[in-house]
Order: C-alpha cells, then sequence, then structure tokens
C-alpha cells in the first residue's frame, strides 16, 4: 500500500513515519522532557484521528513522566487496579500489565497468556478513547501487542456480511464470569444485565463507521460472550465468528513488537487489541493508562457513542 505521508514532517516540527503495518504513525520530535505546546497537542490529536494508532520512542519516563504526558490528553482511568497500587503524587490510578512477581504476588495484571481481541472497559457507557502503553520490561521473543483496526475492517466488510450486521445491537454481559450459566434463559434487552450498544457506530470525531467488538471469551478473564439482537446464541455466535475472522487479517492489523521506551496510543473506540503469549520465565512490564475522557482526542467530552 502506498503511504503518502511517510517521513512527512508535520505542524509543530512533529515527524510522521509509516508503521510496519496497514496503519498507525510513529512520530517523531516529541521532547517528553517539557509540556507540549497547544500546537503540538493539536498536531498529535490531528495524528491520532488520521491514523488511529501512534508510537512515540520516549525512553526513560517514570511513572510521573509517563502520568505528565497523558493527562495533556484526557483524564486517566483513576479507578482502583487490580494489583497493589503505586502511588504517583497522590494518583493511584496507574496500571502495571506484567506477569512479575513480587514477594508472592503479582507485581502487575494479565499475566503471560495470550489474550484475545478485545477494546478496553467495553461494557462502560463511554468507554476510553484511547488506551496508552508504555514499555518498561520487554522480554526477547512473544509479547506482541496487535491492533485491529475496526473502521478499515467495517469498510472492507463484503457487502453478504454488511447487510448482515447492519442495523444491529451487541449485547455485552456486564458480568464477566456466569458459573451459574444464569445468562443463558435471561433477556438480552434487560439493561441491568446487558451494555447494549449498535454493533456498527460512527466516530464523533472522524464520522466513520467502525465495527464495535467488544470482548469474547478472553481465556480466564471473562467466560461470557456477547448477544446479538434478533438471532438466537448460536446465530450470533456464528455471526461473530464470521466478523472476528474478518477482522483477523493482516489488511487490518498492525503488530506492535515492543522495545524498551516504546509509547503506544491508539483509540480504543475504533480498534480492537490482543496481546500474544510470552514465555513466563521473562520479565515483562508495561504502564497503562486507558484515559476515561478527553476533550483532546473525543470530543464532546464523555459524551457516549453516536449510533
Ligand atoms: O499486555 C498487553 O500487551 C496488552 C494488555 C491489555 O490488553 C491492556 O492493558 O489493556
Ligand atoms: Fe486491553
Amino acid at each position: 500500500m502506498t503511504r503518502l505521508y511517510q517521513g512527512k514532517t508535520m505542524a509543530a516540527g512533529i515527524s510522521e513515519t509509516a508503521l510496519d503495518g496497514p496503519f498507525g504513525v510513529e512520530l517523531g520530535g516529541v521532547d517528553f522532557c517539557r509540556p507540549l505546546e497547544d500546537t503540538e497537542t493539536s498536531a498529535i490529536a490531528d495524528a491520532f484521528h488520521r491514523h488511529q494508532a501512534l508510537l512515540f520512542r520516549a525512553p526513560g519516563l517514570g511513572p510521573r513522566e509517563f502520568l505528565q504526558f497523558v493527562r495533556q490528553f484526557g483524564e486517566p482511568d483513576a479507578s482502583a487496579p487490580q494489583h497493589e497500587p503505586v502511588d504517583v503524587d497522590g494518583f493511584t490510578g496507574l496500571r502495571l500489565v506484567s506477569n512479575i512477581q513480587e514477594a508472592g504476588k503479582p507485581k502487575g495484571q494479565f499475566g503471560h497468556d495470550e489474550m484475545g481481541w478485545h477494546q478496553d472497559r467495553w461494557t462502560d457507557a463511554a468507554p476510553p478513547p484511547a488506551t496508552i502503553l508504555y514499555g518498561v520490561e520487554i522480554p526477547r521473543v512473544g509479547g506482541a501487542t496487535a491492533i485491529a483496526n475496526l473502521c478499515d475492517a467495517y469498510d472492507a466488510l463484503p457487502e453478504a456480511l454488511r447487510r448482515r450486521v447492519e442495523g444491529r445491537t451487541i449485547h455485552f454481559p456486564l458480568m464477566v464470569r456466569d458459573p451459574g450459566n444464569t445468562l443463558a434463559g435471561a433477556d438480552i434487552h434487560d439493561e441491568a444485565l446487558f451494555r447494549i450498544v449498535p454493533l456498527v457506530q460512527t466516530h464523533a470525531v472522524t464520522g466513520r463507521r467502525f465495527l464495535f467488538l467488544g470482548a469474547r471469551r478472553i481465556l480466564s478473564y471473562i467466560d461470557t460472550s456477547p448477544r446479538v439482537s434478533g438471532l438466537d446464541p448460536q446465530a450470533g455466535s456464528a455471526l461473530l465468528d464470521e466478523i472476528y475472522a474478518h477482522i483477523s487479517s493482516p489488511a487490518f492489523e498492525y503488530r506492535h513488537r515492543w522495545r524498551v521506551g516504546d509509547l503506544l496510543l491508539w483509540d480504543n473506540r475504533c480498534c480492537a487489541h490482543r496481546r500474544e503469549a510470552f514465555d513466563n520465565a521473562e520479565r515483562r512490564l508495561l504502564y497503562a493508562m486507558p484515559l476515561v475522557s478527553s476533550e483532546v482526542l473525543w470530543a464532546p467530552k464523555g459524551q457516549p457513542l453516536a449510533a
């Protein structure tokens, strides 16, 4: 694919270089030692909307510098992480994604297993506009994070499949584990049990249409599956199988092989991501920060997705 913006220098002295994949750019020329100028913030936001995924090389950031960078784009998720919290000047929402054990306790979340396609916090009324990860310790092999562009995947839907998804809603169980199988007989329109959103949505900033897939089963993390309006569980699941087969293509996927100091930021509304497994004898540590709101990357603030 010809990518005309390769190596282009944008406003504010920030350069764009295409990533090794069908979408996304690396941005150069950003100084992480000082706050961004307004022109730089808007140049980055503009690149975010044109490319959906951005990579910065920013070696040496600690939790404080990472948080300071993230806060220039919006408000990070401050809810308690599933591990011993890290206090960054009173902010305790920093997520550690790690397989490392310290004093017999997990230092972070998500271990070393493969994680399937998902969008972060997919059952939220307004899912995070962006997920931001920073590579601190990286295994020699494995552990790549892949991002699927669900705008491009929507645009390329075969006509017959497009007709079958149009107008449907996807119903995500609010409980991620259902050992008693109580959802089997549930009314899928019951909003106490399901987050119900259009399967095809329109991006509030770019106006592009995209598939909103949230998450299906992800190994031990989630054992419930979404339902699709107008279809019984088997037919809904078969439709999702087809959609997942369609999106799982190199045509829509940027696969990021981490290096220490990589800061990767993507549009969590219109992209799904997955994580490849790695050897648990190796150490992997990422800082993670989903934005719960962002006037810079997603306006108007906190508004649920348009249908
Ligand atoms: O470990 C990874 O690369 C990604 C983990 C993940 O899905 C997340 O932090 O939201
Ligand atoms: Fe995630």
